[in-house]
This record gives structure tokens, C-alpha cells and sequence, in this order.
């Protein structure tokens, strides 16, 4: 049986807007009310996307972040990223332009990074708690060519989704880079054996 792509996703953003709480419930379907707030682990699972099934590693982050050279080794070699704010504090909003410019300066590449962002606790936003409005969210995520989603992992609104969506980004992002890769390769052949056929030909000019 062949082997099933593996995508690795990184949670991001400050303490308390439930990195933990959304993996968990991605993971296993639990809504955990206390999680270790220093506790960084990584879980995986099995999803099922439009173009077939793939593993999904997911690295939840937890405060280390504020030491760039242990934030530096969370970023690198990661697939996709998810930057998460809670829609209850806006100060973790404002924290998510900072985020993507650590984030850019860590990947080797600047174009289509896959991200999403992620405004968690949707439920306390409904009973009045909300800090951040959907516009300015949206408006951020635009900006950055992202998308945007609005989250609870206490109800598992749009967990799936949030995920799905990221996994989608860098699956395609995956397929484009296989195929310009086959194209690269490609044109070195053929230039190759351009170039053996004049190698051969000046041969037989001599
Ligand atoms: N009501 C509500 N509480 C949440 C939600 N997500 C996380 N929490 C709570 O917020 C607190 C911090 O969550 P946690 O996942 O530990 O945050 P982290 O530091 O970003 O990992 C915990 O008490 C969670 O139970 C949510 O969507 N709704
Ligand atoms: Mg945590």
C-alpha cells in the first residue's frame, strides 16, 4: 500500500486562545475546559480530503514562542500554519501581524505560505464577549491573500473546516511544487539531449 502524504501543521498565537483546546478537539472530539498552558506536544490523525486520505501532524505551540530561536525550530520544516487569536481578546488579535512576519522571516519561501487565521471562542462571542469584529478580521486575513475563519472548540463550530481548509492549502501548494519540479526536470532532459546532439554534431563537423 502506498503511503499516505503527511502535512505538518503548526498552532500559533498567545496563551489562553485555545491552541490547545482546538487540537484536542480536531484529534479526538474532546473539549478540554483545562489544558497545561506550557505543555507543547504534537498528535496526528487520519483525514479524509477531496483528493483522497492524508496524515496530519499538528504541533500546538505553547508560550516558547517568546524565545525566537525555539520559535525558529516550531516554524521550520512545518507545511502550515495556523494563526489563532481568541474573538474575546483583542489584544491577541493585534498579535497576529507580528506572528506573520516571524513566521515569513522562518520559512524559506514568502509566496504562498499556507495560513489561515483563526478567531477561536465563537460561543463566548455570541453572548456579547466580542472584541474582535468579523470585518477586521476578514479584513487582515484579505490582505494576506488568507482565509478566515471564526471557531469554538467548545462546540466544534467550523473546527473541521479550519483544519480542512489549511490542509487544502498545502496539499495544492504540495501538487504545484511536484509539478514544477516534473517541469524542471523536464527541461534540464531536454536541454540535455539538445546539448548531446550538438556535442555530437560538431563532432562529425571535425
Ligand atoms: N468558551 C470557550 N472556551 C475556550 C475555547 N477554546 C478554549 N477555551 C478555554 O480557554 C482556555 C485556554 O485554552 P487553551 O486551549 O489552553 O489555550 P492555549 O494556551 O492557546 O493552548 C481554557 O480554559 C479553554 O477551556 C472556546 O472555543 N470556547
Ligand atoms: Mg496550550
Amino acid at each position: 500500500m502506498s503511503q499516505l502524504p503527511m502535512h505538518r501543521i503548526v498552532m500559533v498565537g498567545t496563551g489562553g486562545v485555545g491552541k490547545s483546546a482546538l487540537t484536542v478537539k480536531f484529534i479526538s472530539g474532546d473539549f478540554v475546559q483545562e489544558y497545561d498552558p506550557t505543555k507543547a506536544d504534537s498528535y496526528s490523525r487520519q483525514v479524509q480530503l477531496d483528493d483522497g486520505p492524508c496524515l496530519v501532524d499538528i504541533l500546538d505551540t505553547a508560550g516558547q514562542e517568546e524565545y525566537s530561536a525555539i520559535q525558529d525550530n516550531f516554524y521550520r520544516g512545518r507545511d502550515g500554519f495556523m494563526l489563532v487569536f481568541s474573538l474575546c481578546e483583542y489584544e491577541s488579535f493585534q498579535f497576529m501581524h507580528e506572528l506573520r512576519e516571524r513566521i515569513l522571516r522562518v520559512v524559506d519561501t514568502i509566496a504562498d505560505v499556507p495560513m489561515v487565521l483563526v478567531g477561536n471562542k465563537y460561543d463566548l462571542a455570541t453572548r456579547n464577549y466580542r472584541q474582535v469584529s468579523i470585518e477586521e478580521a476578514q479584513e487582515l486575513a484579505l490582505s494576506w491573500n488568507a482565509m478566515y475563519v471564526e471557531t469554538s472548540a467548545k462546540t466544534g463550530e467550523n473546527v473541521e473546516t479550519a483544519y480542512k481548509e489549511l490542509l487544502r492549502l498545502i496539499s495544492r501548494r504540495k501538487l504545484r511544487e511536484n509539478l514544477s519540479n516534473k517541469q524542471k526536470q523536464a527541461m534540464a532532459l531536454s536541454n540535455g539531449q539538445h546539448g548531446a546532439g550538438k556535442k555530437d554534431k560538431s563532432c562529425s563537423i571535425m
